[in-house]
C-alpha cells in the first residue's frame, strides 16, 4: 500500500468511525439488538425476527419444550413455542427441530454451522429440539 493510499484509507476509517460513534450516540441504550455474534460455540441460538434480530435465545442437546426457553419478550405470548425465525447451529452435531413440543410432528434438520432464516414453511413453527448424536443428517439445511 502507497502513502497515499494508506492515507487515504486511515482518513476514511477515521470518517467511517465518527459515523459509527454518531449513531451509538443517539441510539437509546436499552434497544440493544441481538446480533448473530450472540451466539458462543456449542450452542443451537434461535432469533424470533429474520437475520438474526428480534428475541433471542439459545439452548443445547434437549429442548423438549420451547415455551420453556427464555428471552422471547416480543413473541406471541411471550415464549419462543411457534417463534422461531432464524437459527444458527453454532455446533458439530446436527440439530433436528420439532412442529410441536415432545419431538413430536414433523421436523426440519439443521446442518452443523448452518446460520440463515428458517424455510417460509418452518417460520414461527418449530417447538422443540434435540442434537442428533449419530451426527449427520442426509437432507439438513
Ligand atoms: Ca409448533
Amino acid at each position: 500500500m502507497s502513502k497515499t493510499t494508506a492515507r487515504r484509507f486511515t482518513v476514511l476509517a477515521a470518517g467511517i468511525l465518527a459515523a459509527l460513534g454518531g449513531i451509538a450516540a443517539t441510539a437509546p441504550a436499552e434497544a440493544a439488538p441481538s446480533t448473530k455474534s450472540s451466539c458462543t460455540q456449542n450452542l443451537l441460538c434461535i432469533w424470533s425476527d429474520r437475520n438474526f434480530d428480534g428475541d433471542f435465545t439459545t439452548t443445547s442437546r434437549k429442548a423438549p419444550d420451547w415455551n420453556d426457553l427464555p428471552g422471547a419478550a416480543n413473541c406471541p405470548d411471550e415464549t419462543f413455542n411457534d417463534c422461531a425465525t432464524a437459527v444458527w447451529n453454532n455446533t458439530v452435531y446436527t440439530y433436528r427441530l420439532y412442529e410441536n413440543v415432545g419431538y413430536k410432528g414433523k421436523h426440519i434438520d439443521i446442518c452443523a454451522n448452518w446460520a440463515g432464516n428458517l424455510p417460509p414453511s418452518w417460520n414461527d413453527r418449530a417447538s422443540s429440539s434435540k442434537m442428533l448424536r449419530d451426527g449427520k443428517s442426509k437432507t439438513c439445511l
